[in-house]
């Protein structure tokens, strides 16, 4: 029988969030041996195309135009200033790149255009291009595919309990059918939530409960911790502690074997020794560079630090098997 499951009970998944910690750890670290290069973590670099201003409510986010941040509004950037963000990301060694805009949903208008042609450039420099752009139809999605586009980040960010506490502009079921969406184009899937939002472990539990059911698991999973943005209406939750962090990326390894799961917003809180029990724990990615949309992560010097302490090594791109998504693939090969 295969391991990788897509009908976890809840109780089968908090059975292992509530095994003891180190014992947790260890079983996460058997199942990311088996089905991972131990050592090996994917570097992905982000970069907000278009920063603030955005409609929605999201109670975390410091780009909601309804909550008074010191982030300034940027107009989308263009074409040239991302493709040679682009290239130093990749000579910084990232081998994906995560262009992140502050909208609610796309349009199909001329700043859409723009972000193909961004897709299109970046593909042309060898990189894993992904995108965060909030909603999208079918048929955005098929543009983005056709563009070359390799995976898009859209997460759920907690259980669907929690979700309304949150954010109130959508719901749970906009973002399930947008996955629905970028599955359908035959783009990788990137999916995974926050903690810190004042969620219970049965929150945390319901989040990878959704994510470890879908028909086909999210190839990248990203937890993220809350950073705390004075003017939000989380500015003042407390930190998550770093066993809490530990305990949700063990769990949604041993859960999601196979995908990817992404120490990511929050690492600039946590020591190396912290990060290195979150890689022991099966996180294989991280987001690099100083910066993840507007907000502080460790610069470039440090995380080579601390490959080098850990004898981490970073993961090429496309070495999952495909370039460009399975759909383009498919319509360049000959009938
Ligand atoms: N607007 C698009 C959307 O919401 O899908 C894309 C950009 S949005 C900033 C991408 C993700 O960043 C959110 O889904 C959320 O998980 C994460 N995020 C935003 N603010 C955060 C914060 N303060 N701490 C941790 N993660 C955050
Ligand atoms: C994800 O899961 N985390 C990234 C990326 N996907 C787009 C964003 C983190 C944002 C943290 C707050 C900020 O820098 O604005
Ligand atoms: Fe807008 Fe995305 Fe921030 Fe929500 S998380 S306010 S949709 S930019």
């Amino acid at each position: 029988m295969s391991d990788i499951r897509n009908d976890w009970s809840k109780k089968e998944i908090r059975e292992i969030f509530q095994r003891p910690l180190l014992q947790l750890v260890l079983d996460a670290a058997d199942v990311h041996r088996t089905h991972h290069t131990f050592g090996e973590v994917q570097i992905s670099s982000l970069l907000s195309i278009k920063t603030g201003g955005c409609s929605e409510d999201c109670a975390y986010c410091p780009q909601a135009a309804r909550f008074h941040t010191d982030v300034k509004v940027h107009a989308l950037m263009k074409l040239d200033e991302v493709v040679s963000a682009a290239e130093n990301a990749k000579a910084a060694g990232a081998s994906r790149f995560c262009m992140g805009a502050a909208w609610r949903e796309v349009r199909d208008n001329r700043d859409f255009d723009r972000v193909i042609d961004m897709v299109k450039a970046v593909n042309g420099l060898d990189m894993e291009v992904c995108c965060t752009l909030g909603m999208l139809t079918e048929h955005q999605a098929d543009r983005l595919a056709e563009a070359g586009l390799y995976a898009y980040n859209h997460n759920i960010d907690t259980s669907e309990e929690h979700y309304s506490e949150v954010i109130t502009t959508r719901t749970y079921g906009d973002r399930l059918n947008t996955l629905g969406n970028v599955r359908k184009a035959g783009i990788s899937v990137c999916s995974g939530g926050i903690i810190g939002l004042g969620e219970t472990d049965e929150d945390r539990i319901g989040m990878l409960f959704t994510l470890s059911n879908m028909p086909q698991h999210p190839e990248s999973v990203p937890i993220n911790v809350l950073v705390p943005v004075a003017g939000t209406p989380l500015a003042d939750n407390s930190r998550v502690p770093f066993d809490e962090l530990v305990r949700m990326i063990a769990t949604a390894r041993i859960v999601m074997p196979q995908s990817a799961v992404r120490l990511s917003a929050g690492r600039l809180e946590l020591s190396v020794a912290e990060q290195a029990m979150c890689f022991l724990a099966g996180a294989n990615s991280i987001f690099a560079g100083d910066k993840l949309l507007t907000t502080p992560n460790p610069g470039q010097n440090q995380d080579m630090d601390m490959f080098r302490m850990l004898g981490l090594t970073p993961k090429a791109a496309f070495a999952d098997g495909h370039h460009r998504n399975r759909k383009n693939v498919a319509e360049h090969e000959p009938c």
